[in-house]
């Protein structure tokens, strides 16, 4: 029997970070949050890109092409929609929620959902570093894991 279990480790992978600059106060938050999770994981900061994209909504198209690109152990996808700012709010939230999804089973790279979705600016202040830790930070500790996993599994075979 083999167990998988991904280690907080990264030996010498990228990682790309895709941001959305629609309500950038926060997701420069998270942002900031993913750096250092990386750097405290071992990843120096060479080794993360960053791509910054107009909304969520365009966070799944970047994260594919990076994703195909080859040179990604793990993309994370950083945005904020929230509520109380957007009649369209299920859109905006649901189409980043599927498409990045897709682009993770299309493409085989883990892709981390790091989008906060929250009723007003207060919450998505919370979950930014506020008082509620910060979601960029939690992502992109889920990406080493992720990418350790694969990793993993890629051996075994
Ligand atoms: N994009 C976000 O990332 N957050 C939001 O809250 C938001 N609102 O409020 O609409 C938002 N809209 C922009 C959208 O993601 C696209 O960039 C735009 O529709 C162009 O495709």
């Amino acid at each position: 029997m083999t167990e998988y279990r991904g280690l907080l480790r990264a030996d010498g992978e990228r990682f790309a970070i895709v941001v959305a600059r629609f309500n950038e106060v926060i997701t420069d938050r998270l942002l900031s949050g993913a750096r250092s999770a990386f750097r405290q994981h071992g990843v120096p900061d060479e080794a993360v890109d960053v791509a910054w994209v107009p909304g969520a909504m365009e966070l799944p198209v970047v994260a594919q092409k990076l994703a195909r690109s080859g040179s990604y152990a793990a993309v994370v996808c950083l945005g904020a929609v929230i509520r109380g700012d957007t009649p369209h709010f299920e859109y905006v939230s649901s189409g980043a929620a599927t498409g990045i999804g897709a682009v993770a089973r299309e493409t085989g790279v883990p892709i981390l959902f790091g989008v906060l979705t929250t009723e007003n600016v207060e919450q998505a202040t919370d979950r930014s570093g506020a008082k509620s830790g910060n979601k960029g930070y939690d992502v992109a500790v889920d990406a080493i894991e992720m990418a350790s996993l694969m990793e993993q599994i890629d051996q075994r075979q």
